[in-house]
């Protein structure tokens, strides 16, 4: 197995494909997949286009169907949720599929969406992803943080770094037969330095101000969370996420 990070969408090759797409965005879209999946909601459909959206939520059924999204951090005018994590209750979603847009992490999804297997991950579900990956061996891994319109975002790579770490401990490879690019050394030394105090980085990250402008603390403090949630949100066709 060779694991590759990607720091944003933009820097992902365009002329082939992983066996395995990792995409993250920890502040907020994927840590808001696994949250709505684990507390029942039937599917969370990505788009990166409001427009596309809006035409492809309206044929599903009201009382199913829940819109969910944000642009710069902020509800979607008209929309039922923006994309906060700690909305996404069993109350509100459980039987419901979200058709969710958000500003980079629906980008960074769609970007990989041909892969074979794509699933998603945050710090919150790190472990099931780990899981999933150590169980399927699949020869190519890409790790795809979302970053910030195209910007490199901590967060991500923070977290693409401890998938790499718990991999390389769960498994009898060294790294140097582990690692695909230069990025995955940095981002593993990137979490090890900063592993017990994960929140503090998302307090002082660009993304982390943007969100605490908003009222974002609650936010934070639950995407900061490490292997709170055992569940994998997997693609079962282009866009749709459902539990693994
Ligand atoms: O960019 C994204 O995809 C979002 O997760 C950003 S936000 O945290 O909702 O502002």
């Amino acid at each position: 197995m060779k694991l590759f990070i990607y720091h944003t969408p933009e820097r992902v090759p365009t002329d082939h494909l992983p066996d395995c797409a990792v995409v993250i965005d920890v502040l907020r879209a994927t840590t808001t997949i696994a949250t709505a999946l684990d507390a029942g909601a039937e599917a969370v459909q990505a788009f990166s286009n409001i427009e596309e959206l809006m035409r492809q939520s309206e044929s599903w059924p009201v009382d199913k169907r829940l819109r969910a999204g944000e642009r710069g951090g902020v509800t979607v005018e008209g929309f039922d949720l923006g994309n906060s994590p700690l909305a996404c209750t069993p109350k509100v979603v459980k039987d419901k599929r979200l058709f969710l847009t958000t500003t980079n992490g629906t980008r960074a999804l769609q970007r990989v969406a041909k892969s074979p297997k794509v699933i998603t991950a945050a710090q919150i579900n790190r472990q099931a992803a780990v899981n999933y990956i150590l169980s399927t061996q699949p020869e190519t891994v890409w790790m795809v943080g979302s970053g910030w319109q195209g910007d490199y975002s901590v967060e991500d790579t923070a977290c693409a770094g401890a998938i790499a770490q718990s991999i390389l401990q769960q498994s009898d490879t060294s790294l140097i037969d582990l690692f695909g690019n230069d990025e995955v050394i940095g981002a593993i030394a990137l979490y090890e330095q900063w592993k017990d105090n994960l929140l503090n980085v998302f307090r002082q990250c660009s993304h982390g101000q943007r969100l605490l402008r908003l009222d974002g603390e609650a936010d934070l403090k639950y995407c900061s969370q490490t292997d709170t949630l055992d569940i994998l949100p997997i693609q079962k066709e282009p866009g749709v996420l459902v539990k693994y």
